[in-house]
């Protein structure tokens, strides 16, 4: 797997590419086996359907990876809170947590079993994909996973975790570990179940200063990997902290792959941690819209990594009104470009 190897640092042909969140609402494909699963809950429920639309993106575009199609939120969920999706809102937990009784409320063994059509999907998945793609499982990171369990849905200002990050440190750090317990199982179980590599989705790393994000994001993050690394030496791990890029000099870890989010420059990123991480990134998801703006996105960051020690991608999610055509002009442009660069 062309994927795997580009993880491990192996040489590859071409400079292997995938879009995070790159199964979803700009394809017509996705949005006929969503409505027919009723529902986006349902859908990552029906592990056929969710295989279905996993394996989408490989058919349609070419990647060279399948990702998961789940949610980061389907943990807190499967622990005993309530999870609904609204339109046009996202994501909303009506009863969010705000008193320790709240917290013991839920159960991380309970997820890690609950989760089990999670498992089912990774099962057929690996069945249907390819030997030569890769199947990469997920998780959010316990801060970013956090944010959504005491806010109660997304937002923009953070204000009520951060506050507990000086008023209730303690309260704070009990949410947190409880959701790491839960998802270093629920990675074990997924690495179990097939999945090639995992990649820890840290979205909103960036809403927090330097020092509160080592003690209550990346901390927990490095605790998941050096419990993967114990039990699964040979699987890839990827991180994905957005939004840090005024302190990479400070992250160290055991994990392979570090995601360069589109705002950092790709060249500061290298000069920090390409030499101990294998770098994933970073172009800037809007240039999908405009042919020309993907050439010279696609060119700059080939020019900087040189084909080496590097996994292609966006700096976050592909955006749900991108033309398709455009995602699969992006996909191709970067194999035969990268292809260059590796004679
Ligand atoms: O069909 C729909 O309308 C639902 C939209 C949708 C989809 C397609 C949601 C709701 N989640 C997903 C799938 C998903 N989410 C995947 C698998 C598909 C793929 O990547 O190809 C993954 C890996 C995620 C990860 C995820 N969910 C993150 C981390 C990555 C990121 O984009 O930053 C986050 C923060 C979420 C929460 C979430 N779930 C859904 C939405 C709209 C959101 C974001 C809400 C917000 O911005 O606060």
């Amino acid at each position: 797997m062309i994927f795997i190897d580009a993880c491990l640092g192996k040489k590859t042909p071409y400079t292997p590419v995938w879009m995070m969140r790159q199964a979803g609402r700009y394809l017509p494909e996705y949005m006929r086996v969503r409505a027919e699963a009723g529902d986006f809950l349902s859908l990552c429920k029906d592990y056929e359907k969710a295989s279905e639309v996993t394996l989408q993106p490989v058919d349609i575009l070419g990647v060279d990876a399948a990702i998961l199609f789940s949610d980061i939120l389907v943990v807190p969920m499967e622990m005993g809170m309530e999870l609904k999706f609204v339109k046009g809102e996202g994501p909303v937990f009506p009863k969010p947590i705000a008193t320790m009784e709240d917290l013991d409320r839920l159960s991380s063994d309970k997820a890690v079993k609950n989760l089990s059509y999670v498992y089912d999907t990774i099962k057929l998945t690996r069945d249907k994909l390819a030997k030569d793609k890769a199947l990469i499982g997920f998780c959010g990171a316990p801060w970013t996973i956090a944010t959504y369990m005491i806010e109660g849905g997304s937002t923009k200002t953070y204000n009520i975790c951060k506050k507990m990050v000086y008023d209730n440190p303690q309260f704070l750090h009990a949410i947190l570990r409880k959701v790491t317990n839960a998802l270093k199982l629920y990675l074990a179980e997924q690495i179990k179940s097939g999945v090639n590599a995992v990649q820890i989705f840290d979205s909103w790393a960036g809403a927090l200063e330097k020092s509160a994000y080592m003690e209550f994001g990346f901390s927990y993050i490095n605790e998941i990997v050096d419990y993967l690394k114990a039990n699964f030496p040979d699987t890839p791990i990827i991180v994905f902290p957005k939004g840090i890029s005024g302190f990479l000099d400070d992250i160290s870890g055991n994990f392979d792959v570090f995601g360069v989010d589109w705002s950092t420059p790709l060249a500061n990123a290298k000069k920090s941690l390409g030499a101990k991480y294998i770098l994933q990134g970073n172009m800037e998801p809007t240039r999908l819209y405009n042919k020309d703006a993907i050439d010279e996105g696609v060119d700059e960051i080939l020019s900087i990594m040189g084909g080496k020690r590097h996994i292609f991608n966006l700096g976050h999610g592909i955006l749900p009104d991108i033309p398709v055509e455009h995602a699969k002009y992006f996909i191709k442009s970067v194999q035969e470009k990268s292809a260059k660069y590796a004679k």
